[in-house]
């Protein structure tokens, strides 16, 4: 069954109440949590004091796409405030293996990110304790960037490595994702869809509406 998971910093930051209520009635699944350092990524996100108040006033799952050097560091903060799943990227932790323990011994779930340039290799020996693989459609950072089907091959050869294996790990992408790009990454094996500016926010259309038609683009 896929899910859309709403990309918060996409929200108005003037009405983020508002926006937490209205997505939820609306039907999004998860709430998508991006944090930056701006040493990883050259930007700047969401932090631990806007999770602490969208904990509270949301009771879906929120996931963190966390997009920082060496996230170990963060990991306790993080799960603290709120967090259910933690994804972090590979290129930042020379020892995924310390970040994913850290992570479950917090209680929460694991999931890493990987870039767009990134081989789908580097993951594979984590697979089992993770409960998300995340691919970035393009750098990640900043909203409103072009799709890159070239990642799509690469969608399709995790998607078999995990159903071969029986392993539990969904299939998440983030940037680009409308009614225009589900149906390739959904047929590719993705089952969570993060809806940024390009199928959610800013559309002229209620959230309901975007969210219902991004549902019916998937299978
Ligand atoms: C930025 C971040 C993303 C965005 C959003 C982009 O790299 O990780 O999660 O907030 O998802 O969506 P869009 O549709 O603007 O590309
Ligand atoms: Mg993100």
């Amino acid at each position: 069954m896929m899910k859309i998971t709403a990309s918060l910093m996409c929200a108005d930051p003037l009405n983020l109440g508002d926006e937490i209520r209205n997505l939820q009635e609306s039907g999004t699944d998860w709430f998508h949590f991006d944090i930056m350092d701006g040493s990883f990524v050259p930007n700047f996100a969401l932090g631990t004091w806007h999770l602490k108040s969208i904990r509270k006033a949301s009771s879906i799952p929120i996931d963190i796409h966390l997009m920082t050097v060496n996230p170990m560091k963060h990991i306790k903060n993080i799960a603290q405030w709120g967090a259910d799943i933690i994804i972090f990227h590979i290129e930042s932790s020379p020892s995924p293996s310390e970040v994913i323990n850290e992570i479950l011994s917090c209680g929460k779930e694991a999931g890493i990110a990987l870039n767009p340039e990134t081989s789908i290799e580097t993951v594979k020996p984590y697979m089992k304790n993770l409960r998300v693989v995340m691919f970035m459609m393009n750098s990640p950072g900043f909203p409103g960037q072009k799709f890159n089907p070239s990642i799509i091959p690469r969608i399709t050869k995790i998607s078999k490595f995990i159903a071969e294996n029986d392993f539990n790990a969904e299939i998440m992408v983030d940037g680009a994702i409308s009614v225009e790009t589900i149906p390739i990454l959904s047929e590719a094996g993705a089952t969570i869809f993060v809806g940024g500016t390009s199928g959610l926010f800013g559309k002229g259309k209620s959230y309901r509406e975007c969210i219902e038609n991004m549902k019916k683009a998937g299978k």
